[in-house]
């Protein structure tokens, strides 16, 4: 729908007449109690602003009317069979017409009325723009809007991350209420169908090197009455952590490699220094620690390798795992049988 911007009602000219600039989106899941108020809060927003503007409600079949409210005030729904998160922003961006795009819950715990600030950062020509509800990057958590755990540990945990490992200058990554141009966003080729949708936007976005910029805004406690919170804590959280390590061959091969390469390394000086020459007992650990030791090294070259070459990584990865896990495999083999000719196994210990 679009909306008159003087008087923020529904447009009654003819949706071809004028071409939005900027589209609200809306992922909603069963939000009777709340779709309504969001709407109302959009509309006035639009008002507000010097162009004109539409909303658009990605529903995922919901099945306690709140189609109905966003039909009656005249809106725009996508249906969107699939479930997830993504999945509903992804139908209600793709069908979204505005050059410009800001996303939001439909649980009214994000206020509408900030839309402004998003468009004027989107107007000024930021690629993205990502609210952030946390005292770090300036926003406001209202008492009882975002539960402890998500407060304290996994919110500033993920942000954190993204700002350590993937360089995004923002310090909210799960934050909902975010604005980008559509061009900016279809070059992401997003993928992902549940909540990592949103991480997944602003980790791509950084690596693309998009031109960001952050708002803080306020948190409010949702208005649901009729059901608790659609995100699963312990399931998304995984979900997001699996994400960013799939993203990081630094983090996923690098890291863990060198420790674990620098672990057998060390075990197997020890198990020559330890273990009885000629023994059954130091052969094994030889073989055992250069084998591993060599995977593990050739994890961390690969994780070095895949960081420079993106799209190659796979190849990368094979052929330097099968050489470093092949190379001191074989050596280590050498060396056991020249031990062993030169001292004869006297039984395995
Ligand atoms: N999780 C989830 N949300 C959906 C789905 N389809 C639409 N949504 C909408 O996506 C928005 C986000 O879901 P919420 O339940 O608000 O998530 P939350 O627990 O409040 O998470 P935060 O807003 O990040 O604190 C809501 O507007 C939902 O109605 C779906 O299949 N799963
Ligand atoms: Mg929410």
């Amino acid at each position: 729908m679009l909306t008159d911007t003087r008087t923020g009602q529904p447009d009654s000219r003819s949706s071809e007449s004028t071409e939005p600039v900027l589209s609200i989106v809306i992922p909603c899941l069963n939000e009777a109690d709340t779709i309504g108020t969001c709407i109302e809060k959009a509309l006035r927003a639009l008002a507000t602003l010097p162009v004109a503007g539409e909303i658009v409600v990605g529903d995922n079949g919901s099945t306690d009317g709140s189609q109905a409210i966003c039909e009656r005030l005249g809106l725009r729904v996508v249906p969107i069979a699939e479930r997830g998160y993504g999945n509903a922003l992804m139908g209600g961006i793709a069908a979204a017409r505005g050059k410009y795009v800001i996303m939001g819950d439909a649980d009214d715990s994000y206020d509408f009325l900030e839309i402004p600030k998003f468009y004027e950062k989107l107007a000024d020509g930021y690629d993205i723009v990502q609210g952030c509800r946390l005292p770090s990057g300036g926003g406001t958590v209202l008492p009882g809007a975002m539960p402890p755990l998500h407060r304290w540990i996994g919110n500033p945990m993920f942000s954190m991350m993204v700002k350590y490992w993937f360089h995004a200058p923002i310090h909210d990554v799960y934050c909902g209420m975010r604005g980008f141009t559509k061009a900016h966003y279809e070059t992401l080729n997003q993928r992902c169908v549940g909540m990592e949708f949103a991480t997944e936007m602003i980790i791509k976005s950084s690596l693309f090197g998009a031109k960001f910029a952050e708002v803080p805004i306020t948190l409010h406690p949702d208005g649901r009455k009729a059901h608790a919170p659609h995100l699963r804590t312990f399931r998304d959280g995984w979900r997001t952590l699996r994400f960013f390590l799939m993203y990081s061959p630094r983090w996923l091969f690098l890291v863990p490699g060198a420790m674990l390469g620098a672990l057998f390394a060390t075990a197997y000086v020890l198990a020559d220094r330890l273990a009885p020459a000629g023994s059954g007992t130091r052969t094994f650990a030889w073989l055992v620690t250069a084998n591993n030791g060599g995977l593990a090294v050739g994890a961390a070259v690969a994780g070095a390798l895949a960081e420079r070459s993106g799209a190659s990584a796979g190849l990368w990865f094979g052929a330097a795992c099968a050489l470093a896990g092949v190379v001191p495999a074989s050596v280590s083999a050498v060396m056991s049988a020249r031990e062993l000719r030169r001292t004869p196994v006297t039984g395995v210990r």
